[in-house]
């Protein structure tokens, strides 16, 4: 595969994460062609991606692909790719809540929405999912004001400073809550609640896995019993939560509970699914709060939700990330039903440009310690990004 020499690219910090956006235009039509290219776009496989754009972490090692949408009710389509660091995998079976807080931006940027003076709202169709967003952000005088200078700012947690809010809505899921349609499930011997507001997640008091909860994210990437329980819970949760076999994808995530220490409603380590995240996605944030809220679930005991508010603080490594959602009893005694969700974010153009990926025949062999089995590029199969 040889692909062109040359793309045209914009990076941008979406939320907590950093990624390249591009015109699905301006890449190859053939998902196999494209995965390669953004490999070598990305500098993967090679655990400093030193050669590329990738900034040797799943949360800087992503890609947003966004087009006009045929779709009625939305302005723009979003594909999301996570690109593994160490691996030559492409995925575009989980969504990133991050990466879609700068889809408007470039959007308007690459004259697919026309922007209104003040502010513009972008309907966004996410591929992954099939769900609907709409993020607002500031356009005074027609141009997307990404420092807030001009209109007002907002602080994120795991972001240094300030910039313009991107506030991002979704209506209501089309998933079920309660993927295994249980409030609880016993999962390798431990007691877990599944939820789906966008992300399938397993939700898992920390004192169960014998921590705290309030480790450095490094410290309990160390730790080599958790790992191998996470995996455990892991393998199991995906199929009852019908996911399929998860061992090479990068869902569902696994969020570690424990009760909240900065007025929150709880305290998060969240694993996307190896690493452990410095702060906490964006959907991975609306299914914990959505999982809170749902009576009997494993935050109960641990959860300190304010009553009457649909605002529900989730403490992470870095912060805090505030996730409004309400959830509904089911009629009749039936399923939980989310009624919306919101949340803000930021967003800022760091680059626009071309990029120039490494050329085809120089591609590195894998190199992460356990190699995944062989799979074609560009299958597409929810291959593990680590
Ligand atoms: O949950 C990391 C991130 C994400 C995903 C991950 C995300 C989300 O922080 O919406 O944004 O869970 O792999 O960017």
């Amino acid at each position: 595969m040889t692909g062109p020499a040359e793309v045209r690219c914009m990076l941008m910090r979406g939320g907590t994460s950093k990624g390249a956006y591009f015109l699905a235009e301006d890449l190859p039509a053939d998902p196999a062609e494209r995965d390669d290219l953004l490999l070598r776009v990305m500098g993967s496989p090679d655990p400093r991606q030193i050669d590329g754009l990738g900034g040797a972490h799943p949360l800087t090692s992503k890609v947003g692909v966004v087009s006009a949408s045929t779709d009625p009710e939305a302005d723009v389509d979003y594909l999301f790719l996570q690109v593994a660091v160490d691996r030559s995998e492409v995925t575009d079976r989980q969504n990133c809540g991050n990466i879609l807080a700068g889809i408007g931006p470039f959007a308007v940027e690459r004259g697919l929405v026309a922007p209104v003076d003040g502010e513009t709202s972008v309907r966004i169709r996410m591929l992954n999912t099939g769900e609907l967003a709409i993020a607002s952000f500031p356009t005074p005088g027609g141009r997307v004001d990404y420092s807030g200078t001009a209109s007002g700012t907002a602080e994120i947690s795991g972001v240094p400073g300030t910039a313009a809010p991107v506030v991002i809505e979704f209506p209501q899921g089309a998933n079920p809550l309660l993927p295994t349609g249980r409030v609880r499930d016993v999962i390798a011997g431990t007691e877990v609640t599944c939820v789906d507001n966008g992300m399938p997640v397993v939700l898992i008091p920390a004192a169960a896995l014998d921590v705290t909860g309030y480790e450095t994210p490094t410290g309990l990437e160390e730790n080599a019993t958790l790992a191998a329980r996470l995996r455990e819970i892991r393998l199991a949760a995906g199929k009852l939560m019908g996911l399929g076999d998860v061992e090479h994808t990068t869902i569902p995530k696994l969020s570690l509970l424990a009760p909240p220490t900065d007025g929150g409603a709880v305290m998060t380590r969240t694993f996307i699914p190896v690493r452990c995240h410095t702060s906490i996605g964006v959907l991975g944030a609306a299914s914990v709060a959505a999982g809170l809220l749902v009576p009997d679930g494993v935050g109960e005991g641990i959860k300190e939700v304010p009553a009457q508010s649909d605002r529900i603080r989730i403490e992470h490594p870095s912060g805090f990330l505030d996730i409004e959602t309400s959830v509904d009893a089911g009629p009749g005694g039936s399923a939980p039903v989310v009624r919306r969700t919101a949340v803000v974010r930021t967003a800022r153009k760091i680059f626009d440009g071309t990029v120039f990926p490494r050329p085809a025949d120089t591609a590195p062999t894998d190199t992460a310690p356990t190699p995944a089995p062989a799979r074609p590029l560009g299958g597409n199969d929810g291959s593990a990004a680590r």
